[in-house]
């Protein structure tokens, strides 16, 4: 089995630009208005992770991927994003459209919390002055009501199923992890959660109610770690606000991001008046005939105002943080001739398999497809074509060519 989809969950107050960064990650034209609550049913699409595509390191002229694209030696890779309806204050008690469309959600593996860096809404969403609000305030009470919302999950669960089923659980670990699957939570998390909470060793039977909500809590942390996207910073009062994010959040949870000005720029570069791939640092004007005042005037901003001060939109970065450093997933490349870096058709580096670090070469070979893992010989790493056994463990980037007993099916 091909290893298996990340999906990043968009959250965030409501009117914040949730759907302004989802569309600029997708180029899915959504609907996107200044008023509280535009989303009601999700959106789901695909962004991409972007890497050096291992296709320039290695001398060769091209590639050519099945998925995503590779562009000017940049490979832009797959991954599955979702946005969702917006929070207030309180909605776990049932407040504006409730935690309903959270739920959509629980397959989440990593949370984009966009908040409104520059301060220029109220807590209900409603536009106000840029300034008027405090962002740190937002982010932490949507992050409390994230947790309630997990944590309303999984008492419910607790109570409805993994209490009734207790007088029979021999793996704690394995029975907490089977339960709370739904909530994309794997074994490890729970390994981790327990640990965090001191209740590796109390049996289940014995746990409070207390003993479950601190579980619950460490199994969000766990499953849904959160990066914060300090959005609007095209807005210059949200300049100091992101330093207070960073204050308190940490420096490495907050991107400064301008989701309107990566929308801008993709849609001018989609309709070819623009150079520019996503993360860029620039932009280059291709056709100044296609660009009118009001863009002219805009791109002035977003130079003025992102691009020389933060060094990009910050959109890409949120992706390639929470894919490669939050899931600490790396890429890898699996091909059929580890000379032409090709498969059987003679594609160059036709996939790049985002995998967890720490995956081995056959552990590999189950994700490119059972047989080959069953049967497999060895490995070789394309690169250098050296052979590796079944244990090597994967490095970011690797080329890798599985042999095996069994044939592809
Ligand atoms: N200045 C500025 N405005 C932005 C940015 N991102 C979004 N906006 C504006 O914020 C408003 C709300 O954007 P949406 O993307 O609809 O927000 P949302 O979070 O999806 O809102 P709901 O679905 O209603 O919860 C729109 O007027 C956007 O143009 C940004 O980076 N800078
Ligand atoms: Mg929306």
């Amino acid at each position: 089995m091909p290893p298996p989809e990340k999906v990043i969950g968009v959250v965030g107050k409501t009117n914040v630009g949730k759907s302004t960064l989802f569309s600029a990650l997708t180029l899915a034209r959504v609907k996107i208005a200044n008023h509280p609550f535009t989303t009601i049913e999700p959106n789901v699409g695909v962004g991409y992770v972007r890497i050096k595509c291992a296709h320039v390191e290695l001398g060769l002229p091209s590639c050519n991927p099945r998925s995503g694209a590779c562009i000017r030696g940049e490979r832009f890779v797959p991954v599955k994003i979702m946005d969702v309806a917006g929070l207030i204050p309180g909605a776990s008690q049932g407040r504006g459209l409730g935690n309903k469309f959270m739920d959509d959600l629980r397959q989440a593996d990593v949370l984009i919390h966009v908040v409104d860096a520059s301060g220029s809404t109220d807590p209900e969403g409603k536009p106000a002055k840029p300034g008027s609000f405090d962002p740190v305030e937002e982010a932490r009470l949507i992050q409390a009501e994230i947790d309630e919302w997990f944590w309303g999950v999984v008492k419910r669960l607790w109570e409805t199923k993994i209490q009734r089923g207790l007088l029979n659980v021999t793996d704690q670990v394995d029975y907490l992890a089977r339960n709370l699957s739904g909530l994309s939570v794997r074994k490890q998390h729970v390994v981790e959660a327990l640990r965090a909470t001191g209740l590796e060793g109390k049996n289940l039977k014995n746990w409070t109610l207390d003993d479950v909500r601190s579980f619950s809590l460490a199994v969000r942390r766990l499953s849904k770690p959160i990066i914060i996207a300090a959005n609007k910073v095209d807005i210059p009062e949200a300049r100091d606000n992101v330093k207070r994010l960073k204050e308190f959040f940490g420096e490495n949870i907050v991107v400064p991001v301008s989701s309107l000005a990566e929308l801008l720029l993709r849609r001018l570069a989609e309709e070819g008046v623009l150079s520019y791939l996503p993360g860029d640092p620039r932009f280059e004007i291709l056709d100044e005939r296609k660009l009118t005042p009001q863009y002219k005037r805009a791109l002035e901003l977003v130079e003025e105002n992102v691009l020389k001060v933060y060094g990009s939109t910050g959109v890409q970065t949120l992706v390639n943080k929470a894919v490669l450093e939050v899931l600490r997933l790396i890429p890898v490349y699996p091909v059929e001739d580890a000379n032409k870096f090709s498969d059987h058709h003679g594609n160059v580096l036709p996939d790049v398999y985002l995998v967890p670090k720490g995956t081995t070469a056959r552990e590999l070979a189950y994700m490119i497809h059972t047989e080959l893992g069953e049967g497999f010989l060895y490995a070789i790493n394309a690169r250098t074509k050296e052979r590796v056994g079944e244990d090597y463990v994967l490095e970011f980037g690797d080329v890798i060519k599985v042999v095996s007993a069994k044939a592809r099916k």
